[in-house]
């Protein structure tokens, strides 16, 4: 459960990021609880005449948007982007993520990869100074997806299928697939390498490794005061 502090530096994070926003851009939105807040920014601005048009990384965020009266566009219509703006699970110095706490990493890494710009929206405790305190999201198809987590306990990378909310099925992701979330017991020195030795198993369907990809970070404080890192 999020306590209301935090839900604070989310929301200051999020405003600060859709008042930027400009007309006439075309916009990835991203998925979980502080682009939540982005959205409902986002709907007031375009109420009050932004007008932008926008793609959505989840089925969640997608309906969320469009109960607001946000113009979704068909991904399928479009192969750029102006500017994506989602949340991250841990950042590191160098602007390397985990994302995926939400399941939406695919759609996610394909939209920020589309765009010129990723806004990164964050409350100050997702700041670390090694990536790995946060178990790494890696979606995987579900063929055959004891042999891929099999594959990957042999290279040493322990973990588990997340589970539904029901605590009954796995949990499906908006692409068919089950997410494995990868433990580390250590700090992430060298993040690359870990992506380099996971990529090659055929089953592996993304990697919740997102780097090269943050342009700005909004880091929201509980005070609600918003730093920005370019
Ligand atoms: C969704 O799959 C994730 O990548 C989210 O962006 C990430 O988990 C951050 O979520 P919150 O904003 O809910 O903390």
């Amino acid at each position: 459960m999020m306590n209301l502090e935090t839900n604070i530096a989310k929301k200051a994070a999020a405003y600060a990021a859709a008042d930027l926003i400009q007309d006439h851009m075309l916009i990835g939105i991203g998925t979980g609880t502080t682009v939540y807040h982005f959205i409902n920014r986002l709907a007031e601005r375009c109420h009050e005449g932004l007008h932008i048009k926008a793609v959505a990384s989840s089925r969640k965020t997608e309906l969320l948007a469009l109960e607001r009266n946000i113009p979704i566009t068909d991904i399928n219509r479009v192969v750029a982007l102006d500017l994506t703006v989602d949340g991250a699970d841990e950042i590191d110095p160098q602007k390397r993520m985990i994302k995926g706490g939400g399941g939406a990493l695919l759609r996610e890494k394909i939209l920020a990869s589309m765009s010129r710009e990723m806004f990164v929206i964050i409350d100050n405790h997702k700041q670390v100074e090694h990536l790995g305190a946060f178990p790494l999201p890696i979606e995987i198809t579900p063929f055959a997806s004891s042999a891929t987590i099999y594959k990957l306990t042999q290279l040493g990378f322990d973990g588990k299928l997340r589970v539904a909310a029901d605590e009954e099925h796995f949990f499906v992701t908006d692409n068919g697939n089950y997410i494995y979330d990868i433990t580390f017991t250590k700090p992430l020195l060298h993040p690359e390498a870990v992506f380099d030795a996971i990529l090659p198993i055929p089953g592996i369907v993304e990697i919740g490794f997102f780097f090269n990809l943050a342009s700005q970070v909004f880091v929201g404080y509980e005070d609600g005061s918003v730093q920005i890192l370019s």
